[in-house]
């Protein structure tokens, strides 16, 4: 198909631009979460949960979602601590015994075989809620009603209707069969949910208008629906029995939809301009992602 749009096209040090915006989430989330002589155990263990090697890519899009506006992507660091504490709680819980049960998260030991169970769980909980204290942490001139709807959309983000929904379902769906709709349904409550939600706080805390605001909505569950897509492909050697579009459709088809899904995701940037070209080289990356 000559008129996808292929990675060549576009010149930007993504690389770069990434590593930058990774220090200064680290540097942010190192800053909330001080280790000091005298830190609690409490800080340790979730220092521990958020410091231990992840790609960052909520934070990435919400620097990326702010830039594409023409703004310093440094106004979205607390929104992007906020989405990345979430994400963190989020795999402490997921590798517990009474869930996925894995020993190793990103090479390390994950947080229930370093810290208990008690504390993989506590760890969780205080990043879930200090998530919702720094997201509300309003830079200088954002109105206070964008700083509700932020607070508001990572509740719905990760909350019944989100991360938390789709967890429910996924757990629900390890014990019955599932179609591909209900598959597609987990991944975007599950994974998805969080990745918009991360799109949209860049956005709105840069001022987005609502055709603004849709079209980067989109562009946030398409890229969210590549990553689990691209996620299943990963995994597939490691999980061939697992509930994954790989075990359901094939990876071919599996690989179609992935494209399909980033052609959707940059139909939404048409709008914009050079500015968007961040966002468009994250939905390429995505599509052949490695890791
Ligand atoms: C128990 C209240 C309560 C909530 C927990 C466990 C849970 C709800 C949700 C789990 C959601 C989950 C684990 C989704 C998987 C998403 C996924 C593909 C994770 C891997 O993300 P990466 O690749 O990880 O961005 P890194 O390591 O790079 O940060």
């Amino acid at each position: 198909m000559s008129n996808l749009i292929q990675p060549t096209q576009l010149d930007f040090p993504l690389k770069s631009w990434w590593a930058e915006r990774t220090n200064w989430v680290e540097k942010a989330l190192d800053e909330t979460f001080p280790a000091t002589d005298s830190m609690t155990h409490t800080v340790e263990m979730m220092r521990y949960c958020v410091f231990s090697g992840g790609k960052r890519f909520r934070p990435i899009l919400a620097y990326g979602a702010a830039e594409c506006l023409g703004k310093p992507g440094q106004i979205a660091t607390n929104a992007a601590c906020a989405y990345e504490m979430i994400h963190c709680f989020s795999l402490a819980h997921d590798d517990l015994p009474c869930m996925d049960d894995d020993d190793l998260r990103r090479g390390k030991p994950t947080a229930h075989k370093q810290y208990g169970e008690w504390g993989a769980l506590l760890a969780g909980d205080g990043l879930s809620i200090w998530a919702f204290h720094k997201i509300s942490e309003l830079p200088e001139g954002v109105p206070a009603e964008v700083g509700l709807r932020l607070v508001q959309d990572l509740a719905v983000a990760s909350g019944h209707d989100g991360m938390v929904g789709g967890q429910v379902i996924d757990m629900q769906a390890q014990s019955r069969q599932v179609d591909r709709a209900a598959l597609e349904a987990i991944h975007r409550a599950k994974t998805g949910a969080l990745i918009c939600g991360a799109v949209r706080a860049g956005a709105m805390l840069a001022g987005a208008d609502p055709a603004q605001l849709e079209a980067l909505t989109n562009y946030g569950k398409a890229v969210g629906l590549v990553f689990q897509l691209t996620d299943d492909i990963l995994d597939a050697d490691e999980d061939p029995d697992g509930v994954s579009f790989v075990t359901l459709i094939g990876l071919e088809e599996t690989k179609k939809l992935v494209e399909e899904s980033t052609q959707e995701a940059l139909r939404n940037l048409e709008t914009f301009g050079h500015s968007a070209d961040v966002l468009r080289a994250l939905a390429l990356f995505l599509q052949d992602r490695k890791g």
